[in-house]
């Protein structure tokens, strides 16, 4: 029900139409395709007055058929509603869209901005001239700025719909320079391309939509579509829809015991995700901590892996995407820190002794040693912290084979 006047028009971007997300527990149904139908049934149930989507809607060339059925029948519903929908292509899309533009209903949809040439519609809503300004892929990389050929006149309400970078100043993706945008008369720029939600600038309003569903658990988060509203002024809200979003928590296992592991998991990612609107969520669980059971560990983090572990509420699911394992030994190291073999050498750096042995040398000892490089010092100690405590493990466990 509208109770107000503004206008409402809900923005989307990169939906990846035809992307299969990672591999899902049985009970979640999660992927780009459910999302689009999110997308309409609550622009269409929202009485929003418009669509914008900025680009990347289709994953791929291969994509036409995958994304035909779903993209016509999200369409019709729109277009039957009487909300029109304008897009634009990204530098996934750029072209196929072209093709299924030229498939689907087209009265009341429009693909603007084909091949590089900006392109305008005006739109009425609610009696009032909404110009959408619109530029596409013309190809699958573009390095120059596509504010360079812009040429339309000023308008009352002017929106601009581009799908491009606008997070680096040069790009391959259609560097989207923000003094460029703010010296055009746009009072908001929807864009598409990074797939985090993101305000850019309030005056000129200037978003990235994000991905509507995370494509993995990279793309961590709330995800869904933006709502932009206009009165006086333009504002705007993230509406969350994702069926499943992705994050990532940190479980301290200090001081547990082995019988409280699963317990305290459980209460530990209820904690963190509290602050999610109910949705599905895949979780990254980072293990750090001291703990007795320690060798378990690397056992249990394969059959952690894509177990559920709580119900949220209707059916939303908390699965366990991957484990990162990051726990030590709780060793007494007062005790094992007396003597002078390398056990107690080792005990005596990890409580703050001189180290015997260089950080290098402790450091080619790490399994990954390959990503080394892009850690920095602290990390570095904290790393050879690690290794000390795996080495005395070791040390440990052989003398109990040799007694
Ligand atoms: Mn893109």
């Amino acid at each position: 029900m509208v109770i107000d006047n503004k206008i409402r028009i809900c923005c989307a971007a990169d939906l990846h139409l035809g992307r299969t997300l990672t591999y899902l527990p049985e009970g979640i149904i999660a992927s780009p395709i459910v999302t689009w139908q999110k997308i309409v049934e609550w622009a269409v149930s929202n009485q929003v007055d418009a669509v914008l989507l900025a680009g990347d809607l289709i994953d791929s060339e291969e994509d036409f058929f995958e994304a035909f059925v779903p993209l016509k029948e999200g369409l019709e519903k729109l277009l039957a509603a009487k909300i029109p929908v304008v897009a634009v292509g990204g530098n996934h899309d750029y072209a196929i869209l072209e093709r299924l533009h030229r498939s689907l209903p087209s009265e009341n949809f429009y693909l603007i901005g084909v091949g590089g040439k900006w392109e305008r519609v005006e739109l009425n809503l609610q009696g009032k001239g909404i110009v959408i300004d619109g530029w596409s892929f013309p190809s699958s990389h573009y390095n120059q700025s596509p504010f360079k050929s812009y040429q339309f006149e000023k308008a009352k309400f002017q929106i601009g719909l581009i799908h491009g970078d606008a997070l680096a100043s040069e790009s391959e993706y259609a560097p989207l320079l923000r003094n460029e945008m703010r010296a055009l008369p746009h009072r908001a720029w929807v864009l598409g391309h990074c797939h985090v939600p993101q305000i850019l600038e309030n005056d000129p309003l200037i978003f990235y939509c994000g991905s509507p569903q995370g494509l993995d658990v990279s793309e961590k988060g709330e995800h869904g579509v933006r709502l932009l509203e206009i009165d006086h002024q333009m504002t705007s809200k993230l509406i969350p829809l994702a069926e499943l979003f992705w994050d990532q928590v940190i479980v301290d296992v200090t001081g547990l015991d082995r019988e409280d592991f699963e317990g305290s998991l459980i209460k530990q990612v209820d904690q963190h995700i509290k602050e999610l609107s109910a949705a599905s969520v895949g979780l990254r669980c980072i293990l750090k901590g001291r703990c007795n059971f320690y060798r378990e560990l690397s056992l249990l983090k394969e059959s952690l892996t894509g177990k559920i572990i709580s119900n949220r509420s209707e059916g939303h699911l908390v699965f366990i995407e991957s484990v990162d394992l990051h726990v030590q030994p709780d060793f007494d190291l007062n005790s094992l820190k007396q003597g002078n073999d390398a056990i107690a050498l080792l005990a005596q750096e990890l409580d703050g002794d001189v180290g015997q042995m260089s950080l290098e040398a402790l450091l080619k000892e790490y399994p990954h040693f390959d990503l080394l490089d892009s850690f920095d010092q602290n990390e570095l100690e904290e790393i050879a912290n690690e290794v000390r405590y795996e080495l005395i493990d070791q040390l440990i466990e052989q003398r109990k084979e040799q007694l």
